[in-house]
């Protein structure tokens, strides 16, 4: 079945920079909620944008710790899904490629591609909340991990509402928007920002732009080309339309 317009297939076909962005719906056919989807289970009474702040982990470090370790151990068991196999395949057909994503799950690395942009940081590292020194391995013990440092209490590398994106990150994400002859924007809300600005900010210089979500979002009327469904399906049936 080949449902993609043929001007897209072209466009694509020939391309030599593309640019992508994803988010918490590419992972969702490896099992991963989303972030915007009501939490079940354990954490069914709390909200992911209320946990996901400053503010949270300042009033209580051990229930923001905790839902994290426990994201942690779903992302471990996690795996790759069609999705984010399609985008590290495109990857090798593309002369300029770059994946710019909102997740922290390290999914897409997983499943092979190699210019990664993490805009929202990794689950799978730590920071000091004092002294910002990072590290992949640390001391579990129950409560809430200290630094070895400074003694300060170790968070997860990750960005939190009104934490500023890594710098060169978002810069490279920027300037990858810009140059993209067809940018890509994947199983994102695209509501939260500086992120959701990119597919704007490639449209607004001439990109062909094209979202793949399970739902309109504030950015599908602006694009050139909006598939609703899922992007474990998606990603790979176009691919295959271009390169099968
Ligand atoms: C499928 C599917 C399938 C499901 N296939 N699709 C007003 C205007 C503009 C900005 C602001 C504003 N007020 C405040 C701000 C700033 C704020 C912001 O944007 N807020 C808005 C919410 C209003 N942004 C920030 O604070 C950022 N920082 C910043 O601006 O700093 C400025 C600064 C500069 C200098 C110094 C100091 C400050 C930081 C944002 C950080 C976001 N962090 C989080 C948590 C990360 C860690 C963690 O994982 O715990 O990032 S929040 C959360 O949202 C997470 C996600 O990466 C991010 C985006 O969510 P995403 O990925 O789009 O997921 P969902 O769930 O929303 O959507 C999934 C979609 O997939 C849905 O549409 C589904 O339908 C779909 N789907 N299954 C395809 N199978
Ligand atoms: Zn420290």
């Amino acid at each position: 079945m080949n449902v993609f317009p043929e001007l897209l297939i072209r466009l694509l076909a020939k391309a030599e920079r593309v640019a992508v962005l994803t988010g918490a719906g590419v992972s969702r056919e490896s099992g991963l909620q989303t972030f915007r989807e009501a939490q079940t289970g354990l954490w069914a009474q709390f909200k992911p944008e209320e946990l996901a702040t400053p503010e949270a982990f300042a009033k209580d470090p051990q229930l923001v710790w905790d839902w994290y370790a426990w994201r942690r151990e779903a992302v471990k068991a996690a795996r790759p899904n069609p999705g984010h196999i399609a985008l590290a395949a495109m990857e090798r057909k593309i002369p300029k490629f770059t994946l710019a994503t909102q997740n922290v799950d390290g999914l897409h690395r997983l499943a092979g591609s190699e210019n990664v942009l993490e805009l929202h940081g990794s689950i799978m590292r730590v920071r000091c909340s004092e002294c910002g020194l990072r590290a992949e391995f640390w001391e579990e013990g129950g409560g809430v991990p200290r630094c070895e440092s400074c003694g300060g209490l170790l968070r997860p590398d990750v960005v939190w509402f009104g934490e500023p994106l890594p710098a060169d990150e978002l810069q490279q994400a920027r300037l990858a928007a810009r140059e993209a002859q067809v940018f890509i924007s994947a199983g994102t809300s695209g509501v939260v920002y500086p992120a959701a600005g990119l597919p704007f900010s490639a449209k607004s210089v001439g990109a062909t732009v094209v979202e793949i979500n399970a739902e309109p979002t504030p950015f599908t009327p602006s694009a050139d080309f909006s598939f609703q469904g899922k992007s474990g399906e998606i990603l790979p049936a176009l691919f295959n339309a271009v390169w099968g």
